[in-house]
């Protein structure tokens, strides 16, 4: 199963309502960062998760404790998955995943980032096999480097891949796809579009028509 998720990074409910609807036959997530969140508050989660199952991305990197109520505040809200940041270490990542087991949820782990990220790029194979042996459900791996794509794959097996930094960042739906991603997570492209379900389609069948 190969896949789009739409990282809807706006700042105003009424457009994410808008946008989701656009491009729902297109998308399998919704991803929802902290810029949506801090404009419009904590329940478009929910209200977007009538729409499609939401990704809470909080990046959440805190203390157990403290991780472990931000994890419960996004299901409490719907969320169908969260993701935590590996870097905080095996004690967080636990945290996280006996809360997401209570709402049936899934945790998804930030490797390293699509951006410079010099120094999680040290950690991250160490970060996919801590995530991989403590029952996560997924990894986020950058779409910007391919080749980071396909080590991490050999790393985590069957777990979920799901990979930014396609498009305005630079990555290609095809390499990242065919390095092994499962999903694809693109913003910008669609939601600065002119026709966003133009593009959403774009991506959905360029990925379709990779899988194996
Ligand atoms: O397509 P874009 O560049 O407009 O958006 C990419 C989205 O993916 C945006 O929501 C970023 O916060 C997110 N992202 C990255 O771009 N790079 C990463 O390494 C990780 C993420 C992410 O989603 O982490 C969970």
């Amino acid at each position: 199963m190969v896949g789009l998720i739409l990282a809807l990074d706006v700042m105003d409910r009424n457009r994410a309502i808008w946008l989701a609807r656009e491009v729902s036959e297109y998308v399998d997530y919704l991803k929802v960062n902290y810029p949506l969140v801090l404009s419009a508050g904590i329940e478009i989660i929910r209200e977007l998760s009538e729409i499609k199952p939401v990704i809470a991305d909080f990046k959440i990197a805190d203390i157990p404790y403290t991780s472990s109520l931000i994890a419960r505040k996004a299901f409490e809200n719907s969320a169908f998955a969260v993701i935590c940041h590996g870097m905080a270490g095996s004690d967080t990542l636990k945290a996280v995943l006996d809360v997401s087991d209570e709402f049936g949820g899934e945790v998804y782990v930030v490797t390293e980032l699509s951006s410079e990220s010099e120094f999680l790029r040290k950690f991250s194979d160490e970060i996919a096999m801590l995530a991989r042996d403590i029952g996560c459900h997924g990894i986020i791996a950058p779409a910007t480097r391919a080749e980071r794509v396909a080590q991490l794959r050999k790393i985590v097996g069957s777990m979920k891949i799901l990979s930014p930094g396609v498009g305005a960042q630079g990555g290609s739906v095809e390499e990242t796809i065919k390095a092994g991603a499962d999903y694809i997570i693109v913003g910008r492209s669609i939601y600065t579009s002119d026709e966003p379900k133009a593009v959403a389609r774009d991506i959905y069948e360029r990925i379709k028509g990779l899988e194996v």
